[in-house]
């Protein structure tokens, strides 16, 4: 028996598995089955009802699964996990649980390009009002939250603009009116932020991002409370979406986070010294990373992050004429969505992941149409500053590495 391990990356790497129930495989098993054997009829109905615990069929959870969703609830330090077919299927199938008609969801002004346009295009057919608020401000939320607000959901960094909302603070005044706190926590991962001992009642992922961390996979998870990540299982994801996790995938994902800590050390290393260079650079208007001193969030960054993860957004003076000649004169910096990836990935969001917004929107929802993105990866970081720095428009001073 081990000691209580209870750090990080000893949880990332062992929580909830033990090689010696499992012929001593190292490795969990892969459960590739899509149902499972009762063994009595009584036994099946028990399962059914809700009487007896065990795995009735894969659309409901399945044992490689499980492992996993133990996993993530207890880097999360949340009571329960639950594992998704990708990141919109964790938000859609959390959404679809938590909402009836009638009810009001309060969204911050930036969100991913797909999660802007589920809610703001599709709950809102379905009879929930969709309301806009600038959390980074809670004072905001105090003014817009009624009787009628059900869910508040927002980013933290939001993607793509780094605008960070204090958890604490909004879980507060959100549940003094009863409304539930759903916090997407990509571009944070558990091991820079846990929402949920913050107050937030869902932190989700898209884990296609950092916790599988090798671009091979698409994903999601969720964390919360027992009763209400059940309530998702049972309802969001089994009836509602059908937007399981694969056992394969799942077993991607465990093999991801098992380097969660080593890589958010390396993405995030990485990202501060490049952050430094572009701020420093010639050419470059503006930078927004938490981990610079200018950055305008800095002191909540630094209460609420542990570290200031590996995204950045800039913006280049000439606007995104000048950002598409960089990014087409970058040779080993790639051109591509996504993010979390061993690969430094750059992309412009109002042309690719943001374009599910109108230019309007996007200009009313703080989303500048020259914004560059940039996913750092892990590469040697003078390799990535020397394809930077060949790519930007006027030669940068070179003096931050
Ligand atoms: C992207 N983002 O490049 P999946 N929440 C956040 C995300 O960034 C994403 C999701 C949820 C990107 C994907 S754009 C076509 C590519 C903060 C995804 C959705 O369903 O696993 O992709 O997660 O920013």
């Amino acid at each position: 028996m081990r000691n209580r391990p209870d750090s990080f990356a000893t949880l990332a790497i062992h929580h909830g598995y033990d090689p010696m129930e499992n012929e001593g495989a190292l490795t969990p098993p892969l459960h590739l089955t899509s149902t499972f054997a009762f063994e009595t009829a009584e036994a099946g109905g028990e399962m059914f009802s809700g009487d007896r615990p065990g795995h009735i069929y894969a659309r409901i959870s399945n044992p490689t699964c499980d492992l996993l969703e133990r996993r993530i609830a207890v880097l999360e330090g949340a009571e329960a996990g639950l594992a998704l077919s990708s990141g919109m299927g964790a938000i859609t199938a959390t959404m679809w649980t938590l909402l009836a008609p009638g009810d009001e969801v309060i969204l911050d002004k930036t969100l991913y390009g797909c999660t802007f346009s589920f809610m703001h295009h599709g709950l809102s057919k379905f009879g929930v009002t969709v309301t806009h608020v600038d959390l980074t401000d809670p004072a905001n939320l105090s003014a817009a939250i009624s009787a009628k607000t059900k869910v508040v959901y927002f980013e933290t960094p939001a993607n793509p603009n780094m605008r960070l909302v204090d958890i604490r603070a909004i879980a507060a005044i959100a549940h003094a009116q009863g409304a539930y706190v759903v916090v997407d926590n990509t571009y944070a991962t558990p091991y820079i932020t846990q929402p949920v001992k913050l107050g937030a009642d869902i932190a989700l992922h898209s884990a296609t991002k950092y916790l599988g961390g090798h671009g091979d996979v698409v994903a999601g998870l969720l964390v919360g409370s027992h009763e209400l990540v059940s309530q998702i299982r049972l309802y969001g994801m089994k009836d509602m979406t059908g937007a399981v996790m694969a056992p394969f995938n799942a077993m991607l994902i465990l093999r991801g986070i098992k380097t969660l800590e080593l890589r958010m050390d390396r993405h995030c290393a990485n990202a501060r010294t490049i952050a430094a260079f572009l701020e420093q650079s010639h050419g470059v208007q503006k930078v927004w990373y938490p981990g610079l001193t200018s950055f305008e969030q800095y002191d909540l960054a630094q209460r609420q992050m542990s570290l200031p993860g590996g995204m950045i957004a800039f913006e280049l003076a000439g606007g995104i004429d000048a950002g598409r000649m960089m990014m087409n004169k970058l040779n080993l910096i790639t051109r591509a969505v996504s993010l979390g990836d061993s690969e430094t990935l750059v992309q412009h969001p109002a042309s690719m992941t943001h374009s599910t917004y109108t230019p309007e929107e996007r200009a009313a929802h703080g989303i500048s149409e020259g914004l560059v993105r940039l996913s750092i990866g892990l590469e040697g970081v003078d390799d990535l500053l020397y394809d930077l720095e060949q790519a930007l428009p006027n030669a940068p001073i070179r003096n931050a590495a």
